[in-house]
């Protein structure tokens, strides 16, 4: 891996009994901070991204995906992730 993209993975399971499953899942790996998901960090993910700066969850002005930390708010924190990662494809 290493890039962006979508992936295939398996998972196989075995249990005590010797039984075995296996499921393939696709996975799709992106940029932190490819908000609009075209495979960059440009400014059109700019421009997403100022939208939802400052609000945070219960807003319908916050977007999760602009959250990176997961903390429930877009702030200073995402944005220097955001930032780290402007320009990347
Ligand atoms: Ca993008
Ligand atoms: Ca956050």
């Amino acid at each position: 891996m290493g890039q962006a993209g979508s992936y295939d993975v398996a998972f196989t399971a075995t249990d005590t009994a010797g039984l075995i499953d296996t499921e393939v899942v696709t996975i799709t790996v992106r940029i932190p901070g490819d908000l609009d998901r075209d495979g960059d960090a440009d400014e059109a993910d700019l421009s997403i991204f100022s939208t939802t700066f400052g609000w945070g969850g219960g807003s319908p002005s916050y977007n999760p995906e602009a959250d990176f930390d997961q903390d429930e708010d877009v702030d200073g924190t995402d944005l220097s992730v955001f930032s780290g990662n402007f320009s990347r494809n």
